[in-house]
Formats: C-alpha cells, sequence, structure tokens
C-alpha cells in the first residue's frame, strides 16, 4: 500500500466519490456533466493544461484514441473552454501531430501560453529519422482556439540536444513559465527534468539546457506562482512502492532554484499508471487537473491509452504549502470548503 498524506486526508475527510452527477447538456456543444469527473464524455483526453484569457479558461489535452490494448495512440490535441468551471464547449481539433512536416506520429503532452499578442503551442511528438526520437515543437495561432501552425520549420528541442537522457522520449512534457517581465522559460523531461530560457520571439533558445534536481522524478513538469513562490508539481515514481506515477512538488524562490522539494499531494489516477498535473487560478480560485482511467465511452473501456480529464479544488495551507488533494467523482461541482 502506498503510504502518502493523500491517502490520510482521503480517509479522513470521508470523500464520497460515488455521487452521481447526471449529463444535464444545455446546448450542442456542452460536453462535461457539470463540473463532476471526469470533464469530457465525448472523448478520451489525457495530460491537461490550462490557460487563462480574460474571463474564460482553455484547457488543452491530447486526444487518446488507443483502441483494444495499444499504449498511446495520439494523433492530435483538442481544446475545451469554460467561464465558470462547470460549462464547457469543446472547439475541436486545435492542430494533428503531423502538422509539423517533421514529425511522424505522437500528439503527447502539450501546453499553450500567450506573449506577443499571439498563442504559443510547445507539444511532443515523434521526429522523423533525420533526429530519432521524441521532441519538442512550437506552433503559433492569433486565437486560443487554434488553428496552430508549425512556427519554426523544425524541431525547437530534439533528443541530440540532451544527450545527458537515459532513453530516446527524455525530451516530452513542455511546459512554459512567463515572468512578469516577459522573459520565458521552457521546462520539460522525461526521467530528467530540463530548463532554458527562451527568447522573446518564443521560438529559440536563449542560452544553455539546464537540469533541475528532483527527487522521484519522472516527467510532467507544471509551474505556478503562489504568493511569490515558484511550485514545480510533476509525476513522481517510488518503484520500490509502486509502479504508478504520483504527484509530488518542490518550491522555489526563482525559476533557477534553489528547488526544495515538499512531497507528494496526489496519489496515483484510478485505472491508468500515468498521471499529469496543471494547476490554475482561475476568477479568484486555484483548481488542480490530472487524468484517470475511469471514462468508458461508446463501449470501450478507459485506461492507460483511453484516459479522461479531471479536476479538483485546490487548497493551500497557511505556509504556502499544498494540501493533500482527493481525487472525487464531484470534482469542482462540489462547493469550495470553507
Ligand atoms: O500522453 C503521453 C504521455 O503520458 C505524457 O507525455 C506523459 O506525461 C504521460 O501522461
Amino acid at each position: 500500500m502506498i503510504r502518502s498524506g493523500w491517502m490520510q486526508a482521503c480517509a479522513v475527510a470521508g470523500v464520497s466519490t460515488t455521487a452521481f452527477f447526471a449529463m444535464a447538456f444545455s446546448g450542442a456543444a456542452q460536453v462535461a456533466p457539470k463540473g463532476g469527473n471526469p470533464l469530457f464524455t465525448d472523448a478520451f483526453t489525457a495530460d491537461p493544461a490550462a490557460l487563462v484569457v480574460k474571463d474564460t479558461l482553455y484547457l488543452y489535452v491530447g486526444h487518446d484514441q488507443a483502441t483494444g490494448d495499444e499504449m498511446f495512440t495520439m494523433r492530435e490535441w483538442l481544446v475545451y473552454s469554460t467561464e465558470d468551471m462547470k460549462t464547457w464547449q469543446a472547439h475541436g481539433p486545435i492542430m494533428k501531430a503531423t502538422d509539423f512536416k517533421w514529425a511522424v506520429r505522437d500528439s503527447w503532452a502539450s501546453q499553450v501560453v500567450e506573449s506577443n499578442g499571439k498563442f504559443w503551442l510547445y507539444a511532443a511528438v515523434e521526429h522523423d529519422k533525420t533526429h530519432p526520437g521524441k521532441a519538442i515543437g512550437v506552433a503559433v495561432s492569433d486565437s486560443p482556439t487554434g488553428p496552430f501552425v508549425d512556427a519554426r520549420g523544425s524541431a525547437l528541442i530534439s533528443n541530440d540536444m540532451t544527450p545527458q537522457g537515459p532513453h530516446t522520449w527524455d525530451d516530452i512534457d513542455p511546459t512554459v513559465y512567463i515572468e512578469d517581465d516577459g522573459t520565458a522559460w521552457l521546462i520539460w523531461g522525461n526521467a530528467n527534468c530540463y530548463y532554458a530560457r527562451l527568447k522573446p520571439n518564443m521560438t529559440e533558445l536563449d542560452g544553455p539546457i539546464q537540469q533541475i534536481p528532483l527527487p522521484k522524478y519522472v516527467e510532467g513538469p507544471w509551474i505556478h506562482k503562489h504568493a511569490q513562490t515558484y511550485y514545480l508539481t510533476y509525476a513522481s515514481m517510488d518503484k520500490a512502492v509502486s509502479n504508478d506515477e504520483l504527484i509530488s512538488y518542490a518550491t522555489a524562490p526563482s525559476i533557477t532554484g534553489p528547488w526544495t522539494y515538499r512531497g507528494e499531494i496526489s496519489g496515483p489516477a484510478e485505472n491508468s499508471f500515468t498521471i499529469h498535473p496543471a494547476i490554475v487560478e482561475f476568477k479568484g480560485q486555484p483548481y488542480f487537473f490530472y487524468h484517470n482511467g475511469k471514462l468508458t465511452l461508446n463501449g470501450e473501456k478507459g485506461g492507460l491509452g483511453r484516459r479522461a480529464v479531471a479536476v479538483e479544488h485546490l487548497y493551500y495551507n497557511t505556509d504556502g504549502t499544498i494540501k493533500p488533494i482527493v481525487h472525487t467523482t464531484e470534482g469542482v461541482s462540489a462547493p469550495r470548503q470553507k
């Protein structure tokens, strides 16, 4: 049994994960059971990344299209939007992996950020034979709902740029954080957590690739800031205990560190050994997005390659640490605790 704070919190909170929230379709594009989990029931979705633009939260996801026992079959990225965290609109595909002409497949984790009046999508894909392995591309759009087009015509990060990586898929899971002064940082990686500054044009590195040492780090880094502190949340694993990913985090006074490990905040996802975090504040409230394998859609059961994104309220302690997060069916349809 995994012995972490989130399990204890689950027991203490006595949170019901059985409440049933009927689908309440209020329009053709309404795709969420009113804030309950999983968030979307029109497609299998994974690797959530949130972006707030004025009154709207956009959630970018990979489209899980695996059949049978396939691991990951992901050909495109989708985006959904909400103004109230309960009613969501599906905007459909915004880009395919093969829209990067140098990529051959795999729309793995992505994130969209806003800079210079444009929207920039950073995403992991499989590179063609000229630079074999996973790579990170950058695409641009005038709208948060796309369409996005390759902004470089080549990979921003390819496997040969990180020779210290232990395998060919270490260059995945990009996240971009933009400082108040406009400085943008790219953070990414499986097995190693890499980071590098981006040039103001958002399409080139502006300095060396460095590493952030993090205990039990696997993948899925996500940066956010709260009360002047930087938080780096990531998928972690304690192989002595389980092969399922958990969510851990570290904090720092700046992106360049030093980072202090703060522990685990979330247990494993149900029915999926991967879990992937995104934390964002929207209309004054913090939220934690992740995915699990609980959705059954058109007779196909969820699982490793058929995941579904979900969201929970996130709470800070007075010292700035994050309270353990319990995975629920109610999600944010349940009122925030006082
Ligand atoms: O979706 C493919 C991979 O699974 C992502 O890159 C990882 O973060 C994990 O969620």
